[in-house]
């Protein structure tokens, strides 16, 4: 088996070398995933796991703008459309200068398998742009907005592709985005989710991701008898992800401990209650601000500067910045501490070395694809919403939503489960593979 998996990781390898976070997402999937299709006749010699990993096509195009000294920029812009088996293309804008083509496969391969779990018709995509929104003034990024959309509107549409906010991508773009659409195409369609709840948004729509990474966490520990009341949770970064997973952790009655962003974390040891976490959504949405900033108001907590959080002693921990934030060391340091249960708000945050001490020391470990697909299936909602013209009220969103992760939840038991740990990354990996591969037997060799 070994040999299996080692030559087909060097068959894509040759091909995508230069993508190294593509590669890790690629590995980490095949590694579950070729045991298993090698058991199953109807899967087995269709190469159905290779042509999931070839895009279904990629678009890469100039972004070109003024900046408010008149001076003429120019950035990259993409959308990678991966799989289109189940449903439109469905995920993500993120605007980073990180951003590049690795980065993009690697989130919209992980994208399809998430949007899968989900149980809603959504394919998988993802986009973004190499702009960096910081500092930038609002006028800035409108026109930045604007032209990346006047090339991107070809390629979407709310029965094609629908992209949404991701990293550096929130409200404020979403709107200048959809504004920009709506002037090209004369219409006005559900094209983009994440929209402002007066022009076709839906309720929950911005909680939806760290709410769901928080239920998510809550049925892994219910399901061992144990619960989140009481216990203490670190968290990384400090954005939408994270905001609305610590809003819930104090809802259920957690004590959070830290919140980071680029620059370093806070640890409050008091816990950073209700009345804290506002003070940090306004530094953060409002004020474009930094975690810092929190120490000015709150001086008996410490900043920690150029620091992640994983050395602070937790119960649970919820990655919830970005890939790779969080490694073997850090993971051994989070067992030692007591950590019992990881659950990942970001997309691959933890990287391999750390999943694999997580698996060693039997912590129950979250997948991004299965905890933090609470915020596309919200997207669905959202785009479920915009077909009937009608909306459902916060309710009965949240409601959905709790249902299912609790769905996501019972499929990673059904084929992750072994005799004493529930490998959840095999489980998310196996049920989502199987209905995107039904799917694409069904459709033919297109
Ligand atoms: P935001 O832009 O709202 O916030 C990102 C946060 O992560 C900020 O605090 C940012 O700090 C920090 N961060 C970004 N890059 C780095 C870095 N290289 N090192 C350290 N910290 C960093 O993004 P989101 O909260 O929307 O996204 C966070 C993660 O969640 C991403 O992995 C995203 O793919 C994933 N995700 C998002 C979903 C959504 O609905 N928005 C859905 C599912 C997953 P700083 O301000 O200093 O840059
Ligand atoms: O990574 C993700 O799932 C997202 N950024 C949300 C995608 C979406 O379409 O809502």
């Amino acid at each position: 088996m070994n040999k299996i998996i080692h030559d087909f990781i060097k068959e894509i390898d040759s091909r995508n070398s230069h993508e190294p976070e593509f590669m890790q997402a690629v590995r980490e999937v095949s590694e579950d995933l070729i045991p298993y299709i090698v058991g199953q006749k109807i899967y087995h010699g269709k190469n159905i796991l290779m042509r999931m990993i070839e895009p279904e096509r990629v678009v890469m195009f100039r972004v070109n703008w003024i900046d408010d000294s008149g001076e003429i920029r120019v950035n990259r812009g993409y959308r990678v459309e991966m799989n289109s088996a189940i449903g439109p293309y469905k995920g993500g804008l993120r605007f980073h200068p990180t951003v590049n083509l690795s980065i993009l496969k690697f989130l919209a391969f992980e994208q399809v398998f998430k949007n899968s779990l989900t149980t809603l018709p959504m394919g998988g995509g993802k986009g973004g742009s190499d702009f960096d929104p910081k500092n930038k003034s609002d006028g800035e990024v409108m026109r930045f907005c604007q032209s990346f959309m006047t090339e991107l509107y070809r390629h979407i549409g709310p029965n094609t592709d629908i992209p949404a906010g991701d990293i550096g991508v929130g409200g404020r773009e979403i709107g200048y985005l959809f504004g920009q659409y709506k002037r090209l195409k004369n219409e006005f369609t559900g094209v983009l989710t994440g929209k402002g709840v007066s022009w076709g948004g839906s309720l929950i729509r911005p909680e939806a991701t760290g709410y769901g990474t928080v239920y998510f966490a809550e049925d892994m520990l219910n399901h061992i008898g144990d619960s989140i009341k009481g216990k203490t949770v670190t968290i990384s970064g400090s954005g939408n992800v994270a905001q609305y997973a610590a809003e819930k952790c104090i809802h259920l009655g957690a004590k959070v401990l830290t919140m980071s962003d680029s620059s370093g974390y806070v640890f409050d040891k008091d816990g950073i209650h209700e009345e804290k976490l506002n003070y940090i959504m306004d530094i953060k949405n409002n004020k474009r601000g930094r975690i810092s900033d929190y120490i000015k108001k709150y001086p008996k907590a410490e900043f920690k500067k150029n620091k992640t959080p994983w050395e602070v002693k937790c119960e649970i921990a919820l990655p919830s910045a970005t890939q790779n934030e969080l490694n073997g060391d850090d993971a051994k340091l989070l067992v030692k501490n007591g950590c019992i249960c990881v659950a990942e708000g970001a997309n691959m945050p933890c990287n391999s070395d750390a999943i694999k001490t997580f698996k060693f020391n039997k912590v129950l470990f979250a997948p991004g694809k299965a905890s933090n697909a609470g915020g596309v299936a919200v997207s669905g909602l959202e785009m479920a919403q915009n077909s009937l013209r009608y909306s459902w009220s916060r309710e009965e969103v949240d409601e959905k939503l709790k249902e299912i992760m609790i769905k996501i939840h019972k499929k990673c038991l059904k084929h992750g489960k072994t005799k004493d740990y529930i490998d959840y990354g095999k489980g998310a990996n196996i049920s989502a593979f199987i209905k995107v591969a039904d799917a694409m037997l069904a459709q033919g060799v297109v």
